[in-house]
């Protein structure tokens, strides 16, 4: 794998990712200024057919959450599900105008929906239309959002540890 993904990118071991939890907590979003920050879910149309986690397309997905970041948004947590992805995000603000989520929500879903379809020899809608997003309000609201992030394959009953979870990550380091 690309060596820009090392750091916040899909974590390699266990290690990693333990230090990736806490380094993010050091990374906190910025609650001045313009913009908001926003925990973001998206899920698959027909989950019978695709699992977001089987290693191709889970790569895929994580090329494209780092793709856009720093570059449409700054990027805090992440993790992949099966049949979801969410995220922690802030849009990149520029001129004092921050980029609008639904383009920054289309910009993803659209680029990873023509890839997967590709390799699972599917066409048509890959991603529900809705996306579920909130805002995070302060840094209380960001640090009970990151846990359900992180706990959320342990919740779902694919691993005992949630430092185990391969699909966890956190944002580039600055
Ligand atoms: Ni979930």
């Amino acid at each position: 794998m690309d060596s820009r993904f090392k750091v916040g990118g899909p974590l390699r071991n266990r290690s990693d990712r333990l230090e990736g939890f806490e380094r993010r907590r050091r990374r906190l979003p910025h609650w001045e200024g313009p913009g908001e920050t926003y925990f973001l879910t998206f899920r698959l149309m027909c989950p019978d057919f695709v699992d977001l986690t089987q290693e191709r397309i889970g790569r895929l997905v994580v090329e494209a959450i780092m793709f856009f970041a720093d570059v449409r948004y700054e990027l805090y947590d992440y993790t992949i599900m099966p049949d979801h992805v969410h995220l922690i995000l802030k849009p990149i603000v520029h001129d004092g105008k921050a980029e609008r989520l639904a383009n920054v929500t289309h910009s993803l879903k659209s680029w990873l929906a023509s890839r997967i379809n590709r390799i699972v020899g599917r066409s048509g809608q890959l991603w529900q239309h809705e996306s579920y997003d909130h805002i995070v309000r302060d840094e209380a609201d960001y640090q009970e959002k990151a846990a359900y992030i992180f706990d959320n394959p342990k919740r779902a009953g694919l691993v005992n540890d949630p430092a185990e979870w391969p699909w966890w990550g956190v944002g580039p380091r600055k």
